[in-house]
């Protein structure tokens, strides 16, 4: 079963949908009263990023609302999910001065969806923290005071854009800007404290969201009707070695560290795995992963209308144990647990991204079983291309599409499970964080040599358009056959 194709339909109301994020496409970053991010020091500051690139220009969206909108028109989505500059509403990232020339701009770009009849799906924190709320009295996402001023900006973009919007998302990935961002130091803002700061950033994070979801409830729900949730990215993980027990439960405990961690407490109780709670506080006065009290339980708990997910790829899991890890305290340690991958996976030009459509299917069941059959919208999903490339005939994205998503179609026909939408990365290729401009996630192919930052359609994009009108009919897809030639 795992490998024969499936035929059928996608439910009536299924929500077709395609990505990207502020500081990867919108450039501007200095223009019109907008504040300096973390990204912006970041990516100035030279040696952190593959070719000293930076999202000073992207894509130019800031300038190009019209050019951006015909896009997603051309795609025949239901929604464009996107996120907002936190620094370009609040420059200094609090409430003493809103951006007029900010608050215009997501208005204009709104008020365009709307009139091609798309729904924006509106990300608020995709890592670009502003500078200002990083800086020592405030300490970003570790420092107390930024659960309010999160909530605070959060009340502005329902107040502002809400009348508009009815599908929020708090957070992109927190996993991500915890542990690369105060982990491993790999994004901004650069902080190497792994094992401690991530998951004091973490817990932030988590009641940053159920606050803002609290507000909404409160304030906003009732007059704009819109539905709040949150995204978190997860890799499937399978046993390296399937005769063996220990790499079962590595496995396990590589879900739980991933998905786990930021999901169990909004789905399951309040509060984290206990596989992380146990690990976390052996040999330690005090946990280093900062508990929950039982009134921040039930503030967390239940906080989400839909489970947003970001998928890409699948993992091998296998047991490790280094007896001196009292001495090195880090997350990875805490896992006890290593990936790799099968080598005979198909590669994209991203290290870390093979092609490997059934993990998604088995994914999505674990989320089925584990929290409780919620209603799953994949928020992302997508694979790369070297920088270089000016192929558009990109026919490893049309395979990529057509596998994955008829694992989707199985899990919703075959397993039952809820997913009410899924969401292509990326509209078009853009800055790849860490990576720059070396990776290209698009459905679209941007030259980023030429000031204008033309658009090209990928051929890819044919193949997924087929897939929203058309489904999977049992007498083939026209434009998901692929000619290679190898
Ligand atoms: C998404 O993250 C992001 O939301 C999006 O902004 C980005 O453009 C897109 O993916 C493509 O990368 O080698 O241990 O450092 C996807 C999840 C998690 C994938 C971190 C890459 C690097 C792992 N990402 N991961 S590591």
């Amino acid at each position: 079963e795992r490998d024969e194709f499936h035929y059928g339909t996608f439910p009536e109301g299924f929500k077709w949908s395609v990505s990207t994020s502020a500081y990867q496409i919108e450039g501007g970053w200095n223009v019109d009263g907008k504040g300096e991010s973390i990204w912006d020091t970041f990516s100035h500051t030279p040696g952190k990023r593959a070719n000293n690139e930076t999202g000073d220009i992207a894509c130019d969206s800031y300038h190009k609302v019209k050019e951006d909108v015909n896009l997603v028109k051309m795609l025949g989505v239901q929604q464009y999910r996107f996120s907002i500059s936190w620094s370009r509403i609040f420059p200094d990232g609090t409430t003493s001065y809103v951006n007029q020339a900010g608050v215009d701009y997501y208005n204009s770009l709104i008020d365009s969806l709307l009139k091609i009849g798309v729904e924006p799906v509106v990300t608020l924190y995709h890592w670009d923290l502003p500078q200002a709320l990083e800086d020592d009295s405030f300490g970003g996402w570790v420092g107390a005071e930024i659960i309010d001023l999160f909530v605070e900006y959060a009340d502005i973009c329902f107040k502002e854009f809400g009348p508009k919007v009815k599908r929020w998302i708090t957070f992109n990935e927190p996993w991500v800007f915890t542990v690369l961002g105060y982990g491993n130091g790999a994004h901004s803002p650069n902080i190497k404290d792994s094992g401690r700061l991530d998951y004091q950033a973490g817990k932030n994070v988590l009641l940053a969201h159920a606050k803002a979801y609290r507000l909404y409830q409160t304030q906003y729900k009732a007059v704009q009707n819109g539905e709040v949730g949150i995204t978190c990215n997860s890799d499937w993980s399978e046993p390296r070695n399937q005769y063996r027990q220990v790499d079962y439960d590595a496995t396990n405990r590589v879900m739980q560290f991933f998905l786990g961690w930021f999901m169990h407490p909004i789905w399951v109780n309040g509060d984290y795995p206990d596989v992380m709670k146990v690990i976390a506080a052996q040999g330690e006065a005090t946990s280093r992963l900062p508990e929950l009290t039982t009134q921040e339980k039930s503030l967390i708990f239940g906080t989400s209308d839909f489970f947003g997910l970001n998928h890409y790829t699948t993992n091998l899991a296998y047991e490790t144990f280094s007896p001196d890890r009292i001495n090195e305290v880090s997350y990875y340690e805490d896992r006890e647990a290593n990936t790799e991958q099968d080598f005979t996976w198909p590669a994209a030009a991203s290290v870390w991204l093979k092609d490997v459509p059934w993990g998604i299917r088995r994914l999505l069941s674990w989320i089925k079983k584990e929290y409780n059959d919620p209603p799953i919208l994949i928020t992302e999903n997508g694979f790369s291309e070297e920088g270089n490339s000016h192929e558009l005939n990109d026919w490893w994205r049309t395979k990529f599409f057509h596998g994955y998503i008829n694992e989707v179609l199985k899990a919703i026909q075959l397993d039952n499970v809820n997913v009410i939408g899924y969401t292509a990365w990326s509209l078009m290729d853009n800055f790849e964080w860490a990576e720059g401009y070396s990776e290209r996630f698009g459905l679209h192919w941007v030259d980023f040599n030429d000031p204008e930052r033309p658009r090209i359609r990928k051929q890819s994009v044919n193949c997924f358009v087929e897939i929203m009108e058309r489904s999977f009919p049992a007498d083939g897809l026209q434009n998901c056959q692929v000619n290679s030639n190898i």
